[in-house]
């Protein structure tokens, strides 16, 4: 037996929560790409909450590469699992979903759903590189999906090409433009979403500029939930609190947090009932959860997989490397940040660092190394270019850097995949490595996809790199990355 609708008064009967609202009432308000394990654990969670009172809001999902997801939700009727772990983990049955849509298979079903009148939200979860950006911030004209985009409008692959073609024929039909809700962890994510839609119209369909300009909002947001990638532990206990079993159940722990720019028109779900924070100063949450959330992520990431440890929380049992973390957030990264009303940054690192230790989470370290050619440049490299600038210390923030560098080079000297857009040239630059701290830190600096020409050309941020990547060389245990570590010590 899986998860459907006959099955779920008996789940709700073993005191799982589900759905208690009638979903054949319920009508496709939100299109959204991307229905990765961080859309399904958060966005479609909150949906969830504001469907048992207002029926508009059901999200149709669209996969722009694989149809994993649709295969797995179909049979389910969009149902799936939630685990949240905490100290007493608990499960819950979503029903946002109406619809998984696959982009490749039927792009046209998918224009349909985006200019139907009852669509108010578009946003989306498809990672940095899904954004096409080049590293000046704009549309990356050279990428393949893009040019696809230009040339055959009609049936887009990218999501900017689906937002360009959707909101044209919105124009045509006389309809009020969606809501574009970025949900990415890229800083401005809003304006940067904009910026690359504008320039796409600008360049496919410049009559429509004014309208997008004028018309359309993209809201800038800041998202936050660990989620673990599903494993075959998380399979089983969904099963066993189920009764039946879920094709993909997703998890994620307890805390949540939802921040949107006031910026939205039309019709609006009731937010603030569902625990979503709608303000005039999205920045600083999202560069304060960006800097110091992701930041120290990646720098756990990148130095812990060198020590050997394997998950976020059994590289915070690591004291040496817990607190060259916690130094690096309170006086290095902390120093740039302007706390937003409502924020006080002293306690938001300790929650931070409290929810890295959560021992409930196996959140493996190898999930967050992925893309670290799209994930550093808006985690660490703002804060160094800041600090640089500011006169202040960046000799800590080239720990995660060089530790990215030593990363790369062990992953394609055991021959293990490196998971990132920019592979090939990452496994290229670390073939040239000799292990020489200034020929190799130069090679990996003329990444320019990664590093601007003036920050790599700053001598206090190479002679940084050079001191950080020759401290990790001989990293290889915890006791060796202590050591390590002790050169950066306040
Ligand atoms: C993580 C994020 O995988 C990663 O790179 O840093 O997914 C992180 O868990 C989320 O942003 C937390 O909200």
């Amino acid at each position: 037996m899986t998860l459907s609708t006959d099955s779920v008064a008996a789940i709700a009967k073993r005191g799982v929560k589900t759905p208690a609202y009638n979903r054949n009432a319920i009508t496709t308000g939100i299109v959204h790409f991307g229905p990765g394990a961080f859309h399904r654990v958060h966005q479609a969670c909150y949906f969830d909450d504001i469907l048992h009172s207002d029926p508009r809001w059901g999200i149709c999902e669209v996969s722009l590469h694989s149809a994993g997801v649709r295969d797995a939700l179909a049979p389910q009727v969009g149902l799936y699992t939630i685990a949240i772990l905490d100290q007493q983990s608990s499960f819950r049955v979503i029903g946002s979903v109406t619809e998984v849509l696959v982009a490749p298979q039927s792009p046209s079903s998918v224009l349909a759903r985006m200019i139907s009148a009852d669509t108010r939200i578009v946003s989306a979860t498809i990672t940095e590189k899904g954004y096409c950006l080049n590293k000046e911030g704009g549309l990356d004209f050279s990428h393949p999906d893009i040019a696809h985009d230009l040339h055959q409008p009609h049936t887009p692959k990218t999501f900017v090409g689906f937002l360009a073609r959707a909101l044209r024929m919105r124009h045509d039909l006389g309809r009020e433009p969606f809501n574009i809700i970025s949900c990415d962890n890229l800083a401005d994510n809003g304006h940067r979403l904009r910026r690359a839609v504008l320039e796409f119209v600008r360049s496919s369909d410049p009559s429509l500029v004014a309208w997008v300009e004028k018309e359309v909002p993209f809201p800038c947001t800041m998202v936050d939930s660990i989620t673990p990638a599903t494993d075959d532990t998380l399979r089983t206990r969904v099963k066993e609190a189920l009764g039946v079993e879920d094709l993909w159940p997703v998890q994620r722990e307890f805390f949540s947090q939802w921040v949107i720019e006031n910026k939205l028109r039309g019709p609006q779900p009731d937010w603030a009932a569902a625990g979503v924070t709608v303000t005039d100063d999205v920045a600083g949450f999202e560069r304060a959860k960006l800097r110091l959330l992701n930041g120290a992520h990646s720098t756990l990431a990148y130095t812990g997989s060198l020590a050997g440890y394997e998950t976020v929380s059994s590289a915070m049992s690591d004291s040496a490397l817990a607190n060259f973390v916690r130094h690096m957030m309170v006086e290095d990264i902390r120093a740039g940040l302007a706390a937003p009303k409502g924020l006080d940054l002293d306690q938001y690192i300790e929650a931070v660092l409290r929810r890295f230790r959560n021992p409930t989470i196996r959140h493996l370290l190898s999930q967050i190394a992925w893309d670290g050619s799209q994930k550093l440049p808006f985690r660490i490299l703002p804060t160094i270019a800041e600090n640089l600038a500011a006169g202040r210390s960046i000799a800590r923030l080239c720990v995660p850097l060089a530790a990215w560098f030593h990363f790369i080079r062990r992953q394609v000297r055991h021959e293990r995949q490196l998971m990132d857009p920019l592979a090939a040239q990452l496994t290229e630059l670390a073939q040239k490595c000799t292990g020489d701290a200034a020929s190799d830190v130069a090679i990996f600096l003329s990444l320019e996809k990664v590093f601007s020409a003036e920050l790599a050309g700053n001598a206090r941020f190479r002679t940084g790199l050079e001191n950080a990547y020759a401290q990790l060389s001989k990293v290889e245990s915890p006791a060796t990355l202590g050591e390590a570590l002790a050169a950066f010590s306040a």
